[in-house]
């Protein structure tokens, strides 16, 4: 089938992460047939870049605009149409849709959460004046919803151990017997203290910053950044995606945020911070907590509580003690997670529900 996905980048990488990762899914392992429209073309490129070109070449990336250069004629009309998070299809490219023979299926693929009630929205219909079916497809942890994107697709089948080139100068900086945390995190953390706090566990570590995040750091504080000497930062440039999936996979501990960074650190299979993107009405505390519950359930009251401190920044010499048994119970977690998508996750059911 065609499939014609708008992603529109609020802010950040997530979105174009995840139509990227979808879109590749779709034809690497469904041979379906891609294009995506954005507005923002350069990052999805960013992304993009760095993947085997058979499967680049797969994928037609295209800016907003050419959606509706052809919306008069439409010259292909798609299968399926998906609006990724929720964005509005532009109106030219609407107008050739309706006129066209054949009509498609608009997918208003949503934001990933673990919340419960999604079960009673996922796949219902979303009725439209102009008559084209419309449907809500939320992705989640639950049987009965979306499910999440499990790719890699080859090369990245497997946690690989060959460093990429383009993170081989940070790699010679890492040092033996000492732990990796990478971290991603948005403006807001409270960054320093924490890399200052691991002192206390007596270890030493090496921290993976992505790109900007030094600077970040640096805004923070007034002063010059001093960390004792067990604590080395190592700033890496931005990757493209299937490198920093690696990264995920090389790190004992990561902290990631948006929805893509977020699945990735459970699929790696280590323990992690969720520094979920902070929405004004606090609705990211609400999403939190329904993940920790499904993320927690049935694990000893000792790790419970120290993953939830964790999650809200509770500083790290009070539970990296535990961070063995968390690494056991990332292991279980992602086992559990692979064998509930083992259908083929949200790509697959996605083209189930469209089949
Ligand atoms: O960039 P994000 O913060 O995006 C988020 C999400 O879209 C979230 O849902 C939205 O509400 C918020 O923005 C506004 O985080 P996320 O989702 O983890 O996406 C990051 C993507 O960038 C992911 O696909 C991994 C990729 N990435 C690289 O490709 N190279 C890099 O060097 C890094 C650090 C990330």
């Amino acid at each position: 089938m065609r499939w014609d996905i708008f992603c529109q980048i609020v802010d950040n990488y997530g979105d174009a992460g995840v139509c990227w990762r979808l879109a590749r899914s779709l034809t690497s392992l469904h041979g379906q047939d891609i294009r995506i429209f954005c507005d923002d073309l350069a990052t999805l490129n960013l992304l993009a870049s760095g993947v085997d070109e058979t499967v680049k070449a797969k994928v037609d990336l295209q800016p907003w605009e050419a959606s509706f250069i052809n919306s008069r004629h439409p010259v292909q009309t798609p299968d399926v149409v998906i609006e990724a998070f929720g964005c509005e299809l532009p109106e030219r490219y609407l107008t050739g849709l309706l006129i066209a023979p054949k009509k498609p299926l608009i997918i208003n693929l949503e934001y990933l959460t673990a919340e419960p009630w999604i079960v009673d929205f996922h796949q219902k219909a979303s009725p439209q004046t102009h008559g084209i079916p419309k449907y809500f497809f939320f992705p989640g942890f639950q049987a009965n919803v979306g499910g999440i994107l499990i790719d890699p697709v080859p090369p990245f089948s497997e946690i690989n151990s060959k460093i990429p080139v383009s993170l081989q100068a940070s790699w010679s900086q890492l040092r033996p017997n000492t732990k990796r945390i990478s971290i991603f995190c948005y403006p807001g953390a409270p960054l320093l203290k924490w890399l200052k706090d691991l002192e206390k566990t007596g270890e030493n570590f090496d921290i993976i910053l992505t790109h900007g995040l030094l600077e970040q750091l640096r805004l923070s504080t007034s002063q010059e950044i001093t960390l004792p000497e067990s604590i080395q930062l190592i700033s890496i440039p931005f990757v493209s995606q299937d490198e920093y999936d690696w990264v995920l996979g090389q790190c004992d501990f990561n902290i990631v945020r948006g929805e893509d960074s977020f699945v990735r650190a459970q699929l790696a299979g280590k323990p992690f911070i969720w520094h979920i993107y902070p929405q004004e009405d606090r609705a990211h505390e609400v999403k939190l907590a329904a993940f920790l519950d499904l993320y927690l359930e049935g694990a000893p009251q000792e790790l419970r509580l120290a993953v939830i401190a964790a999650m809200t920044w509770a500083m790290p010499g009070d539970w990296l003690s535990l961070l063995d048994a968390w690494n056991s119970h990332s292991k279980a977690w992602r086992a559990d997670l692979l064998k509930k998508q083992a259908d083929g996750g949200l790509a697959a059911r996605l083209l189930g529900f469209v089949a």
